[in-house]
């Protein structure tokens, strides 16, 4: 018997028919569908017990939602692993399209504890409720080139996302943060600065992820202060790895049809170094000059292979 997948009422009919414009919001390139509904984003009232998922976009968010969402309700009905879409049970808290519950409204309706909600927003624009709450937040980060090649084909299969163009014109863009999310550099290390004094925020890198993910499930448990056995956690480790994540129609996120998977799929590598396979020696070139600048007044440190 085939399983009934469940979506958002609107989800499965839900097609763009143009892609949205990138304007300046708060200083942040954004478009209309992460600021329409802004108050209510603003407003948001996070709980201590809540868990924010923080990344800026393609840099592992869904990997570590599906990590987290495992660690808690692993053992829980298996309709919530078998029929609710990774997006359900993560709410991404400022998304808002017509016609589909916003992320606010996603989250305030989660019945579980803890909530486990997604973000991709700098840390300046992050709804003030989380700090008063001292809520906990799992940062990841991933090297600006791997994150640039795979933000360049999320937008071009995303009919959300402005048309990212050809590969070198979305280069610039990346270079001078015309991203939606604005610039990665401003993302990766203001949330770096927030870690030193926020001590509920554990920052994790994509690297890490693919070197051991064993080991990082392991350093998220203890920062979530959570006993979970051997066993069960590796156990939870094979199944969050790129292969059976890809084929898990849950994780996978073909069950959204803003998604055009003939153009690019969501999962599509999950590799450290597809860079290599995309930048000309030109571009690595300028990227590490501009690299350089940008990242001058930062401690936070990448890996570009391992
Ligand atoms: S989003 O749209 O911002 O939420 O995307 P996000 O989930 O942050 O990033 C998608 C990229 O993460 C890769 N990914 C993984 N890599 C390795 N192992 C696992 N399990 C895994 N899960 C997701 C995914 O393939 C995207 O990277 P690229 O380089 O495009 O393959």
């Amino acid at each position: 018997m085939e399983t009934k997948i469940m979506e958002t009422p609107g989800m499965s009919s839900m097609k763009l028919t143009s892609r949205p414009e990138l304007f300046a919001f708060e200083g942040i390139s954004m478009t209309h569908y992460f600021t329409d509904n802004w108050e209510k984003v603003k407003n948001f009232q996070a709980r201590p017990d809540d868990i924010l998922i923080a990344t800026y976009p393609k840099a592992g968010t869904t990997w570590v939602s599906y990590i987290l969402d495992l660690l808690y309700f692993g053992n829980d009905a298996p309709e919530r692993q078998n029929s609710q879409p990774i997006y359900m049970r993560v709410p991404f808290l400022e998304c808002c399209i017509q016609g589909i519950p916003s992320g606010t409204e996603l989250a305030d309706d989660l019945p579980t504890s803890p909530r486990l909600i997604k973000t991709h927003l700098p840390v300046q624009l992050v709804p003030k409720s989380f700090w008063e709450q001292n809520s906990k937040i799992v940062y990841v980060a991933r090297n600006a080139k791997d994150n640039a090649v795979s933000y360049f084909h999320f937008d071009r299969m995303n009919m959300a996302q402005p048309e990212p163009r050809d590969w070198n014109t979305y280069l610039q863009t990346f270079m001078e943060g015309k991203n939606v999310f604005g610039p990665w550099y401003d993302h990766v290390s203001g949330w770096w600065e927030k870690e030193q004094t926020y001590s509920n925020l554990i920052y994790m890198f994509y690297e890490d992820l693919v070197e051991d993910t064993g080991r990082e499930v392991e350093r998220l448990c203890s920062f979530l202060g959570l006993s979970i056995p051997a066993e069960q956690r590796e156990k939870i480790t094979k199944g969050v790895q790129f292969d059976a994540m890809k084929q898990n129609k849950m994780t996978n996120y073909s069950t959204l049809p803003v998604m055009d998977f003939k153009i690019s799929p969501f999962m599509r590598k999950g590799k450290v170094g597809d860079w290599k396979n995309l930048f000309t020696v030109a571009q690595n070139e300028q990227f590490d000059e501009v690299y350089k600048v940008k990242m001058k007044n930062t401690t936070v440190k990448f890996r570009t292979e391992i």
